[in-house]
């Protein structure tokens, strides 16, 4: 009976400790870049969370920020990583058309939009939905 419950709270443990980890080498991504997207053809929270998906498992991505209202997406990545047509191609392989807005490092993004709230990544935690 003890010994089931060590079992388990090591199972427990191991989990809690992989998901720390697994968190960690996401976060880990610093972005120095930030891409605007126009994406139409979202109609709720599911494609939402696709389009998200999509960008977030590419390599070298920092941040993903997708609002439906707006039909707008905000990537914070590294430029060495990844390239922005990569970004449009993965959402666009899901059938939605995507447009890139706009590229710009993480100096001239704070700078033209100087009310988005960033992540604590540093990249673009941009909360779309105040526009
Ligand atoms: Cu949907």
């Amino acid at each position: 009976m003890k010994s089931k419950i060590i079992n388990i709270t090591l199972v427990i443990l191991v989990i809690v400790a992989l998901s720390a980890l697994a968190f960690l080498i996401r976060v880990g991504v610093r972005g120095d870049t930030v891409a605007v997207l126009d994406i139409s053809g979202m109609t709720c929270g599911s494609c939402v969370a696709k389009v998200k998906n999509a960008i977030q498992t590419k390599q070298g991505i920092a941040s993903v920020d997708v609002d439906i209202g707006s039909g707008r997406a905000v990537v914070g990545y590294a430029a060495a990583k990844v390239k922005p047509a990569a970004i449009t191609a993965a959402v666009a392989g899901l059938g939605f058309t995507c447009r890139l807005v706009e590229v710009s490092n993480l100096a001239e993004f704070k700078s033209r939009h100087p009310n988005m709230a960033f992540g604590q990544q540093g990249a673009a935690g941009c909360d779309c939905s105040n526009k």
